[in-house]
């Protein structure tokens, strides 16, 4: 086990009691916290602004501008968690990866990872020297973002083993990841060589993003809904487990409750404070089938596409683990009397996990007009059962 540094959010006492942290802790919320995934990005027209002329990944690695971009969704609508402003490729590319992220496109790569050579010259770059100061503009633009997010808690995140080995084998976007599952069966040994390289690079990139101050950190497995569960099984998983490995040491002892807050079970009674460990999630697309596996990977938290109820997630993950998600995307564009009813929806069936925390099944779709996730997060804060 390893303690963060004691002037880290979590361990100074701004974020321990968040309803994030605890939500994702499994104590049941009064009020249902709520963030989106691609809250960050282009429904805002003050990211649109500050993007011009910016390339993508030049963003990712200016610290002021990730930071900044961090915090526009937090300060416009009132989220309970900032999502850290980066790409799940970033640390390819501070592994020597030659990728760019091309505009209504995204990840595209010069060289395919298609052959065990291809992944040999990969294992040149060794995860285990990537170190502070390769890190050094992501801890920065942590840093940044935490300074000014106070009791909010940052989550950081990285993209899961397969869903980067999918964009690895295929150079690039791809609908069904079919070279990415020829390998995996075709070459097994170039293939776990892939995934357990991919899983210490995005390891090493969670682990420095909450070490620099993130109060959670978030596992996106987006394209794993296209594996089967044997699939998934007997090739991801045990690559997705050693991601998350490189942050499931960390832990802080729970600081006694700030006086406005009231006593939790997260503050121990006796004076002695209890040691818990940085809440991890972990998220797929059209996983319905992979949920209980998902959380078998060590995550503490499950995030669930909109395709599957709530209730049904939580039955298939014993009512024991609490969910994330998981309004359609689809439906911010409908009317609010649609909207809502579906909102409410969502929050009801939450009630079914232990704690819940709203989010969107997928990403903010770019048209998404803010006013809309502004009003969502208002009618989250003001429901209760
Ligand atoms: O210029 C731009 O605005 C490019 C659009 C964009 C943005 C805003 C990309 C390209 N990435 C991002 C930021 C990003 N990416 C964030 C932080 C913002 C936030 O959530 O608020 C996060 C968490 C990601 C993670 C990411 N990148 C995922 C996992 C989440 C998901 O949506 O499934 C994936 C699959 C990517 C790859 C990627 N990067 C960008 C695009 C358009 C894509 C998807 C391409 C595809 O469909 O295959």
């Amino acid at each position: 086990m390893t303690s963060l540094d004691s002037a880290h959010p979590l361990a100074a006492g701004l974020t321990a009691a968040s309803r994030l942290v605890r939500s994702y802790q499994g104590e049941h919320q009064e009020v249902t916290p709520v963030w989106f995934m691609r809250q960050a990005g282009r429904s805002l027209p003050e990211y649109r602004e500050l993007r011009v002329g910016m390339r993508m990944l030049d963003a990712c690695l200016d610290p002021a501008m990730a930071s900044e971009i961090t915090l526009q969704p937090v300060r416009r609508h009132g989220v309970d968690a900032g999502i850290f402003f980066s790409d799940i490729v970033v640390p390819l590319k501070l592994a020597g990866v030659a990728v760019e992220i091309q505009p209504g496109k995204g990840p595209v790569f010069e060289r395919p990872v298609r052959t065990l050579d291809d992944v040999k010259r990969l294992e040149e770059t060794d995860p285990a020297s990537m170190d502070d100061a390769t890190f050094a503009p992501i801890a920065e633009a942590v840093r940044l973002t935490t300074a000014e997010l106070g009791e909010t808690p940052l989550i950081g995140f990285a993209g899961a083993p397969f869903t980067l080995a999918a964009y690895l084998v295929e150079g690039g976007p791809s609908k069904d990841h079919i070279r990415a599952r020829t390998l995996m069966h075709a070459d097994p040994e170039a293939w776990s060589r892939l995934m357990a390289w991919t899983a210490d690079i995005s390891g090493a990139f969670l682990r420095a993003q909450v070490l620099a101050g993130a109060s959670a950190a978030q596992l996106f497995d987006s394209w794993a809904g296209s594996l089967s569960l044997a699939d998934y099984t007997e090739h991801v998983a045990p690559a997705s487990a050693r991601a998350l490995s490189h942050v499931r040491d960390l832990t802080y002892a729970v600081p006694v409750a700030p006086p406005h807050v009231p006593l939790q079970a997260s503050v121990r009674q006796d004076g002695e404070p209890a040691v818990r460990n940085v809440p991890l999630v972990h998220f797929g697309v059209g996983t319905g089938d992979l949920l209980k596996a998902m959380h078998e990977v060590g995550a503490d938290a499950v995030g669930v596409d909109y395709r599957t109820p709530l209730d049904e997630a939580s039955r298939r993950l014993g009512h024991v683990v609490p969910v994330q998600g998981n309004v359609d995307p689809a439906m911010l564009a409908a009317p609010w009397e649609v909207l809502a009813p579906h909102v409410e929806t969502v929050l009801r069936r939450g009630l079914d996990a232990p704690a819940h925390v709203l989010n969107l099944g997928h990403g903010v779709p770019p048209e998404t007009d803010p006013a809309v996730l502004t009003r969502v997060v208002e009618l989250v804060h003001g429901w209760r059962p």
